[in-house]
């Protein structure tokens, strides 16, 4: 039966609610080219990376810009965006997220980061977490954005773990589907009847804790 080895985290929306700030900065940039983005639009870029996600929002409002100008629109975002998360301190960790991860060093689990942004890193230096994590893939390494394995795949291989001895935290489906198709057990944080691949679902790490986390996992390999 594989052992517990790893914890791969997503990073927003497991970690921190950066959601929030990418949201003000793509609406701003829908404004800026004469139309709006709702709450509903932007459940749909959470885990897609940020051209990709540009992609979708030009689709949404109809525009077509040259290829040069979305990079030119899509640095923008990001200095926006970036400017926002100038307000975001250790606070902003999501709940139960930092006993967890001390849970998982107690125990001598490996943790790593698997994220589709290229600012991970900023952010885990801001909420003053960055330590924790024994590896990061996040943006600027993959080159195949979720639902690929990739983002995964690296982090286990960084960490010198196979697949089933590690699992993964996410909550985007799209991310879930990437944790699946690299063959882990993956948790899902949010809603069950959206996350519906994830291999256990929960809402957040408050009520969270490793033996939970282990009775799934190896009730799991047995199956
Ligand atoms: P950046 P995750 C993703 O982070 C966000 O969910 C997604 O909304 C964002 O577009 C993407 O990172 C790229 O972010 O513009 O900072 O490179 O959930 O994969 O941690
Ligand atoms: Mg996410």
């Amino acid at each position: 039966m594989p052992e517990l080895k790893a914890c791969l985290f997503d990073l927003d929306g497991v970690i921190v609610d950066t959601a929030r700030f990418h949201y003000i900065a793509w609406r701003q940039l829908a404004n800026d080219l004469g139309f709006d983005l709702s709450v509903h639009d932007n459940e749909q870029l959470k885990g897609v990376s940020r051209m990709e996600s540009l992609e979708i929002i030009l689709k949404l409002g109809g525009v077509q810009i040259s290829e040069e100008e979305k990079l030119q629109r899509a640095a923008v975002k990001n200095a926006r965006y970036l400017e926002l998360c100038k307000q975001m301190t250790p606070a902003d960790t999501l709940p139960g997220v930092r006993a967890f991860l001390d849970e998982l060093k107690r125990a001598s689990i490996l943790i790593g980061l698997g994220s589709a942004s290229k600012n991970a890193r900023i952010i885990l230096e801001r909420i003053d977490i960055l330590s924790y994590f024994d590896t990061q893939v996040d943006g600027n390494r993959i080159t195949k954005g979720k639902p690929d394995p990739q983002v995964f795949e690296m982090g286990a291989a960084d960490l010198g773990v196979s697949a089933s001895q590690c699992v993964v935290f996410e909550d985007a489906v799209a991310g879930i589907q990437s944790a699946k198709a690299a063959k882990m057990f993956a948790v899902g944080i949010g809603d069950p009847q959206i996350l519906v691949e994830a291999d256990l679902v929960v809402p957040g790490f408050s009520d969270f804790s490793l033996t939970r986390l282990k009775e799934t996992f190896e009730n799991r390999n047995i199956e």
